[in-house]
């Protein structure tokens, strides 16, 4: 597939004012009627209209009434090209498309009977002929038709106008969105659903109607994305001043869907996954998941919508500050729930959540092949670069931003930003101007984050100097080369600095020059390859704590023993800083266990660990989800990371030894806490029992790995007792990662309950593919994966499906995904092979478990490669996973 470069970027001669859409909606041939108000654009050279379009029939296209000559129309590969006479036209295309043998879920598809559309990035030319660029932005009309008894329900965005009845078993229905948007936000949904619904008050007093459209029978499982809708209206509100700017904002439900959802205009469409909760089929972080992303659609309204992006290579633009705000969105959330005492650790325990998700994913594609700046200079395939280094790097830049200028610069500068470019569609450049001149700050040398791909080592070297109290840190920055980008530049760092006394306190901060202390934690901005800071007035030596908060996306290399680890995760104000102390002392003991466990010789968990850790889980002063989060061993994806050669089976090996010493050693303090933590009455959604529930889940876990009876037998009853999808899912998931016979009967009881629940089973493949083998002799996860995709309930069309079993196979089992004799890895190619025939982008994330396949041991490389090559080597293979393999190989 061609290479497409941001440099290339020009704006189009003509573009698109109003567009009125007709659909006649049927399942093998729906006619689309599309007539477009063009207008010239003065400010660019003259040329032809552009439309794009892909697997479309065209019928009929006219340019004010009359068919062009035929020299005035040229068929391109991706499309057309129509000369276009004067400063305005009416160009009128007909096309039918076949929304059934859509099975890549981009376009216009069916799932279960009823249509519906998903444009981003270019679905839209799937649907009509359309300059389908986001910096198009047209006003939309759309009228759909369709049968009545199969879609009783016809949505699209803005407001409804009119509807009613049509010959033959037809309705229509007739939408206006008033404000202009580029096309990768329109929206239709036409099937058989019901609705709950609220009316409410935006801040400056106008009534809106809010909308959860699901399937019939799932009316009592859309309670909790309304409530998420509500409070988030009202975070935005009051927050950044920002209100909903609709009369009606709709969410709607959908089993098939490639992601999690999207951000149509005043039409949400979601993946059920992230709408649908109810007590007894969803668990506490489910709760958790549908609020952040009910939240981050929502706030897209503006920064997205509103103001949207000029070309694919500016996504960070919307997806990095929309997840930024959604991140802020739900830490307030918590900390308002835990009320003003635990509001701190609330908050860190959301940030830590955060943290994670940036080592596991982030961190490990920002060293691997597809490296590339949250604003890429190229790509094959757009739909490739959703990815964390968009997403959650490009989340961390906004932070580093609001860091730098305050809560109110920050506030101030989207303020200026909306100003300026509301309804327009505009670039990362624009976001940090606006930044930059509303608190009067040079921002040029910070945009280099926008710039370069690869995760920024941070060196820091203390000096205590006991003549004059004086504790000197040097802070070093070094980011290492990525495909394409040898040489990098210094970055502007923000790092939040604490010293802590001997007895454990925080020292007041004094840098030279400064006539007194101020905070304990204060914000030092590295701007240099290596810079000095001096802190003085200090009574002893002090041991730093660096990147407080996780002031920086960065991986801080600093020499700790484990004794001053231990003391910073006893010790550390900052509850992020003390997370972390616990996570470097346990991947420095996974690490070392692996490499004797790799080479054969005796390994055991070092004593000064165990206590250490042990004194953290059992800490009753410490809220049990900032426990919980203590008591999590690092990812497995990172440590991999962190590895080198990658070795899973030595990893794996690793693992269960500490995971079984960890509930051996602690096994009284674990039961314990089985005692003192389940939550009475009736299950409800709230951080404080949530809390509980995790540790409690993560007690078994430890318990269970063990082969702890008692833990067993716990969890035994606790799955045969629970009351909610938490406590019954925890207490399956403890089952399951055992060498307990149990696990069987369990599963199958679970499955039997759940049968007919796609979203309960999506659990029961991903817990299946997840599991580890706990008796050496024990049958490979492999042959278990294979099985299930026989299962009835299994489909290679859903994503969810997918995801849940291949992709937890692939992405969070490597040791078994891994196996020594290399079947994990044809069974990869068959799969990907298989899937992209249907759907690239799902088989694209498929194939992306592969991409770090160079830092794997000699012997896993050896299996690997023919795999790629075969995958590669395959006929009609799609752009999507054909860039993920190219740049594998490369
Ligand atoms: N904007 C969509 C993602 C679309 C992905 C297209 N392949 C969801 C979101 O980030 O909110
Ligand atoms: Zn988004």
């Amino acid at each position: 597939a061609p290479t497409i470069h941001r440099a290339d970027y020009r704006p189009l001669p003509w573009t698109v004012e109003r567009i009125d859409l007709h659909f006649n909606l049927d399942p093998t041939a729906t006619v689309v009627t599309s007539r477009l108000n063009c207008v010239r654009n003065p400010e660019v050279e003259a040329g032809p209209l552009r439309l794009w379009g892909d697997t479309l029939e065209c019928l009929l296209l006219t340019v004010d009434g009359a068919e062009p000559a035929a020299a005035a129309l040229r068929e391109l590969e991706d499309g057309l090209e129509v000369d276009l006479a004067g400063e305005r036209a009416v160009v009128e295309i007909h096309t039918r498309i076949d929304p059934q043998a859509n099975t890549t879920l981009s376009g216009l598809y069916l799932s279960n009977g009823g249509f519906f559309t998903q444009c981003e990035a270019e679905g839209f030319r799937r649907i009509t002929y359309f300059p389908d660029r986001p910096d198009v932005m047209a006003r939309y009309t759309v009228t759909l038709e369709a049968d009545r008894e199969r879609c009783p329900v016809l949505l699209s965005n803005g407001n409804l106008l009119e509807q009613g009845e049509l010959p033959g078993g037809r309705h229509y229905a007739r939408w206006e969105d008033p404000f202009p948007k580029p096309s990768y936000l329109f929206a239709l949904v036409a099937a058989r659903l019901v609705v709950l619904e609220r009316k409410a008050q935006t801040a400056s007093g106008r009534e809106v109607l809010l909308q959860v459209w699901v399937e019939e029978g799932n009316l009592d499982r859309a309670g909790h994305a309304m409530d998420s809708l509500i409070h988030s209206m009202r975070w935005d509100e009051r927050t950044f001043g920002l209100e909903l700017d609709l009369d009606r904002f709709m969410i709607v439900a959908v089993a098939d869907f490639n992601m999690g959802a999207m951000e149509n205009k005043g039409l949400n469409i979601f993946n059920t996954k992230y709408v649908l909760a109810k007590p007894d089929t969803a668990t506490d972080v489910d709760y958790e998941h549908i609020e952040s992303v009910v939240a981050h659609e929502y706030f897209h309204n503006w920064t997205g919508n509103r103001v949207t992006c000029r070309d694919w290579f500016q996504l960070t633009l919307k997806e990095g500050l929309t997840v930024f705000r959604d991140q802020q969105f739900s830490a307030d959330m918590l900390a308002e729930a835990a009320g003003e005492e635990d509001a701190a650790s609330a908050r860190a325990v959301k940030r830590i959540d955060d943290v994670r998700v940036l080592r596991a994913a982030q961190f490990p594609e920002d060293a691997g092949p597809m490296a590339h700046p949250i604003r890429p200079d190229s790509y094959q395939e757009i739909n490739n670069f959703y990815t964390a280094t968009v997403y959650e790097k490009g989340a961390e830049v906004i932070r580093m931003l609001h860091t730098l200028l305050g809560t109110e610069g920050f506030r101030n500068g989207m303020d200026l930003y909306f100003s300026y470019h509301d309804g327009k569609a505009v670039t990362c450049d624009d976001f940090v101007d606006a930044m930059a001149e509303a608190n009067g700050r040079d921002l040029d040398q910070f945009m280099r984050w926008y710039a370069q791909a690869g995760t920024p080592r941070l060196g820091a070297r203390g000096e205590w100097n006991a003549a004059d109290g004086s504790y000197t840190l040097r802070l070093t920055q070094h980011t290492p080369p990525t495909p394409g980008q040898a040489e990098k530049l210094p970055l502007v760092i923000p790092v939040a600095v604490g010293l802590i006394a001997p007895d454990g306190s925080d020292l007041p901060l004094q840098l030279e020059g400064e006539s007194q202390p101020g905070a304990s934690t204060r914000v030092l901005e590295l701007k240099t390859a290596e810079q000095r800071f001096r802190f003085v007035g200090l009574s002893a030596e002090p041991v730093p704590s660096l990147l407080r908060g996780f002031s920086a996306p960065v991986l801080l290399e600093l020499e700790e023993d484990d004794e001053r680890l231990a003391f910073r995760m006893a010790k550390d104000s900052d509850p992020c800083n003390r997370w972390d102390a616990a996570q470097r002392y346990a991947e420095r003991v996974i690490l070392a266990l692996a490499a004797d466990l790799g080479q054969g010789r005796a390994a055991a968990v070092p004593e000064a660990f165990i206590r250490a850790f042990r004194s953290l889980a059992t800490d009753e002063a410490l809220d049990p989800a900032f426990r919980a989060q203590a008591a999590a061993l690092p990812a497995e994806g990172y440590l991999l990371e962190r590895m080198s050669p990658a070795d899973p089976a030595a990893l794996r090996a690793a693992l269960r030894l500490l995971y079984a010493t960890l509930g051996e050693r602690l096994a009284a303090d674990w039961l314990a806490l089985c005692e003192r933590l389940p939550v009475a009455g009736e299950y409800r959604y709230h951080p404080a029992d949530a809390g509980r529930r995790a540790l409690l889940n993560l007690a078994l876990r430890y318990l269970a790995a063990a082969g702890n009876e008692a833990g067993l037998a716990l969890a035994r009853q606790r799955f045969g007792a629970a009351g909610n999808m938490t406590d019954r899912f925890g207490a399956l998931a403890a089952l399951v990662q055992s060498a307990s016979p149990a696990r069987e009967d369990a599963l199958a009881a679970f499955h039997a309950r759940y049968k007919d629940d796609a979203l309960v089973l999506d659990k029961w493949f991903s817990l299946q593919a997840g599991a580890w083998r706990w008796q050496d002799d024990a049958p490979g996860t492999l042959l278990r994966v294979k099985a299930l995709l026989d299962d009835a309930a299994f489909s290679l069309s859903n994503p969810n499906k997918v995801y849940s079993l291949l992709g937890t196979f692939f992405r969070a089992n490597p040791a078994e995904f891994h196996a020594a004799d290399g079947s994990g890895h044809v069974f990869w190619a068959d799969m990907v092979i298989a899937l992209d025939a249907r759907n690239p982008q799902v088989a694209a994330r498929m194939a992306r478990a592969l991409e770090n396949w160079r830092r794997y041991t000699p012997a896993l490389q050896a299996s690997i490669r023919p795999q790629l090559e075969r995958v590669l080597a395959t006929k009609g293979l799609s752009p999507d996973v054909s860039e993920v393999i190219g740049k594998a190989l490369q």
